[in-house]
């Protein structure tokens, strides 16, 4: 008897080979349109240090940092996103990570030392999820300037936090980090099982990566991390006087997720920076996740400020490893903005006023 049942489609399935181990994001790379103008945007008013530039491009790093950078600026024809960079643990995880997007089927390049300033041998690939992300152990080492406080400006930055994605399946993108050994601290959900967005980690912080429900892939911001809260205002006092408020695009504010202090800036070419602090310590294995209510009105901002539509709508095209720019698909679950802002949107701050029974910041 012939079968004519047809094969159901599945979700690649994951390698069977080990994960790399990665320790933390580590750094990003950006392509901006005017180098000048970048600079004064990442160097004189956020205040990053410079550990190599020239006509192409800013090699930065933050107070705290020891690598040679967590950001490059690079100028070329459109702006977009060039790569993302996760730190693994030895220079023998770099075949741990070919094996194992091998076996994903995805595009893999290897990269001798030097192929990027300051970064040793490294390993390309373009993930599922349709990002450049690199990964790589050995990098040249520059003086820490954590008690240089003669160096530090009022605003000062103390590392890269965080990246955050634009990607329409968020359970898939999901299941795709949490077999790369990322677990999950936070998400945001709604009644009928939609999820709007995760926010998983490897270092023991509340994230290395949010997935944010969207069309994608495109980059929703890279964050750093201040050591204190005035840093933070200390900047938006510092866009004002230089009559640059335009630059501030939300916050300041208190998020509800991660529970950290927050301000999103956008950069002469609209990608969009954040600085945060105060998240909370995720490192031992029962780690509580938190799920928040898509309707719950302090999840994104604890003091209940409106997000601004563009955070929702806007974000960095990203680029192949050819630096063609990837085509976008289209988020097809319902997106958070349509369900929480205006007028077909509704949200609530008491917990009697849950349509959904939802327990507000459940924990399991
Ligand atoms: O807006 S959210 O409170 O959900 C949020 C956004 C929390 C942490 C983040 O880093 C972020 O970008
Ligand atoms: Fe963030």
């Amino acid at each position: 008897m012939t079968d004519t049942t047809p094969t159901p489609p599945t979700t690649p399935s994951l390698p069977t080979v080990p994960p790399p181990d990665v320790i933390r994001c580590a750094y990003a790379e950006l392509i901006v349109t005017d180098l000048a103008a970048a600079r004064a945007f990442y160097v004189d008013v956020l205040g990053l240090v410079v550990t190599h530039e020239d006509d192409h491009a800013l090699y930065l790093r933050a107070f705290e940092e020891y690598l040679h950078h967590s950001l490059i600026v690079r100028v070329g024809a459109v702006p977009a996103l060039s790569v993302l960079a996760y730190r693994v643990r030895s220079e023998a995880e770099l075949d741990v990570a070919e094996a194992y997007y091998r076996q994903l089927g995805v595009r893999v390049e290897r990269r001798p030392a030097g192929a990027t300033r300051g970064i040793g041998a490294a390993v390309r690939v373009e993930d599922p999820l349709g990002f450049p992300i690199e990964f790589f152990y050995t990098a040249e080492h520059t003086e820490r300037f954590t008690q240089r406080y003669d160096m530090h400006p009022a605003g000062a930055l103390a590392r890269l936090d965080h990246f955050n994605v634009n990607t329409p399946d968020v359970p898939a993108a999901r299941r795709y980090y949490e077999g790369l050994g990322f677990r999950v601290s936070e998400d945001i959900v709604d009644g009928d099982g939609t999820v709007y967005a995760a926010w998983l980690f490897r270092k023991p912080t509340v994230h290395d990566i949010a997935l944010t429900g969207g069309d994608g892939p495109r980059l929703h911001h890279i964050a750093f991390a201040a050591q204190e809260r005035h840093q933070i205002l200390h900047v938006c006092d510092h866009l004002g006087a230089l009559r640059q408020s335009d630059v501030i695009e939300r916050g300041p504010g208190r998020h509800g997720v991660s529970n950290a202090f927050y301000l999103y800036l956008r950069d002469p070419d609209g990608h969009r920076i954040e600085i945060y602090t105060h998240d909370y310590y995720t490192g031992d294995p029962d780690n509580p996740v938190i799920h928040w209510d898509v309707h719950d009105n302090q999840r994104r901002d604890w003091w209940g400020n409106p997000v601004v539509p563009s955070w929702y709508t806007e974000a960095s095209d990203v680029l192949d490893l050819d630096g063609r720019v990837q085509k976008v698909v289209p988020r097809t679950d319902s997106n958070e903005m349509d369900v929480t802002v205006g007028a077909d949107g509704f949200s609530y701050a008491r917990e009697g006023d849950t349509s959904t029974g939802f327990k507000l910041g459940t924990q399991i």
